[in-house]
């Protein structure tokens, strides 16, 4: 049996529909068309193995030894028909057996990285300059496939609550996160920035759908080096009208997040999804800092934020205390907020906000925001900027704006922690950093 042509194949593939690998179980005893990649071949004594790849999984291919001379490296695309034999031993209880092979494109040499192991060789920089390679192991394929599961979670959940998921701009006129950590650009002559967050459009949206949802990129020009900092990442953002208070919002993101969870868990049932509690324990924030404090043996008073090992420390507390892998840290001190969060009226100094740390790190902000024109005017005020910039934004409301509020889920930090991940780049497919512009 000789290796055809490209050409040949073509001309094969109407009479045999292709099968995915994924799919394979259907077709026990039949002869059947697959495609995929060569990522291995494994010789057991007298016995030859071609493993082939595809976008749903890996195929067995038992391949008499004159057979796989003609097969070019490992990496290239390949048609094959065989015939679908039982293999109780197979994850899928069947292999294939009798292959022809015919070449769709050779790879021009053995592959940059041997994807042939279970796990990849080479440092994370090296996997992620040939991301093109890299993302052909398994391993690395289990994030993506996560992270959309997550996403569809979010999105179902939402819709079945009534939101509406928009689209808003990317470049814009303003900074909606405070003038720190924005990319500026040149639009056409004049200064504009790339988007850190939908925060404004999803508020004004408010005012026309009452609840909106957006799952799009974001922009940080975040000068940390750190395994937990993107310049560009996923945020998951969800807005809602007419709620009595913060706790309203945070009803919401408990139920939002366990449906992404149950999304993630039915998509990818090898990976560990953690239980969500119906009712997300917390802390305020300055019990927080107190407990982190005492814990650590350091003097936390007067701290305007929680540093990351006070995070992770509260987590560990969190699971000791409450079962849970999620912990809900509310109230903290106003001023170091964004302009538009909303005081908290029952604790003087402190915002209705809040942030949700999962397994060690923060992956979700969120809270109720200034709803009265008059209370924005004063809040920037307060803060020294000049409202003129943020007119078309105010103008919302000046019209009937009800009480409301919101949350944002960062959705490479939730897969970095669902996966246990040491850095955050491992997650993410092309990630953007202050050193990484490419690929
Ligand atoms: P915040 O700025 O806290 O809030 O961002 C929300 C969530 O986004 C994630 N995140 C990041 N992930 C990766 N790399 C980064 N550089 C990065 N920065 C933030 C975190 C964080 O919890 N407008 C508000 C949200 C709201 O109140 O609705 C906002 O953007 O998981």
């Amino acid at each position: 049996m000789t290796v055809e042509t490209t050409e040949a194949a073509k001309a094969a593939e109407p009479r045999v529909r292709r099968v995915l690998i994924a799919d394979l179980g259907a077709h026990l005893g039949e002869a059947v068309h697959v495609r995929g990649w060569l990522h291995a071949i494994r010789s057991l004594g007298r016995t030859n193995f071609v493993i082939l790849r595809d976008g749903s999984g890996l195929i067995q291919i038992v391949t008499p030894a004159e057979r796989l001379a003609q097969l070019g490296p490992l990496e290239s695309s390949v048609a094959v028909e065989a015939l679908v034999s039982a293999d109780p031993r197979a994850p899928l209880g069947v292999e294939l057996t009798e292959p022809r092979f015919a070449m769709l494109a050779p790879a021009s040499g053995p592959p940059l990285i041997d994807l042939t192991k279970p796990h990849l060789p080479g440092g994370l920089p090296f996997l992620l300059d040939h991301a093109s390679v890299a993302l052909r192991h398994p391993t690395r394929r289990e994030a993506a496939r996560l992270s959309s599961a997550l996403v569809r979670g979010f999105r179902s959940e939402l819709e079945a609550l009534g939101f509406q998921e928009v689209f808003t701009p990317k470049i814009l006129g303003t900074a909606t996160e405070g003038g720190a950590h924005v990319f500026p650009l040149d639009y056409f002559g004049r200064p504009a920035f790339l988007a850190q967050s939908p925060q404004f459009y999803k508020q004004m949206l408010v005012g026309a759908f009452e609840r909106v949802y957006e799952v799009g990129p974001v922009f940080r020009a975040e000068p940390h080096d750190t395994a937990r900092h993107l310049s560009q990442y996923t945020s998951l953002d969800a807005e809602l009208g007419f709620i009595d208070s913060w706790r309203d919002v945070a009803a919401v993101l408990a139920h939002v997040m366990a449906a992404m969870m149950a999304s993630a868990h039915t998509a990818v049932p090898s990976v560990a999804v953690p239980a969500v509690p119906e009712t997300l324990p917390m802390v305020h924030f300055q019990d927080a800092l107190q407990l982190a404090g005492r814990g650590l043996g350091e003097n936390l008073d007067g701290e305007p934020d929680l540093a990351p090992a006070h995070e992770r420390w509260l987590s560990e507390w969190a699971a000791r205390e409450h079962g849970s892998d999620f912990l809900l840290v509310v109230g903290y001190p106003l001023a170091h907020r964004p302009f538009y969060t909303h005081p908290d009226p029952e604790h003087p100094g402190c915002s209705a906000s809040f942030d949700l740390l999962f397994r060690g790190q923060e992956i979700v902000t969120g809270g109720q925001r200034l709803h009265r024109y008059t209370d924005y005017l004063a809040a920037l005020a307060a803060r020294g900027f000049d409202a003129a910039p943020y007119q078309s934004y105010l103008e919302a409301f000046r019209t009937g704006m009800p009480a409301h509020g919101g949350f944002a889920i960062g959705l490479e930090r939730v897969v970095q922690k669902i996966l246990g991940a040491a850095n955050i780049r491992e997650v993410c497919l092309f990630p953007r950093d202050v050193h990484r512009l490419q690929p």
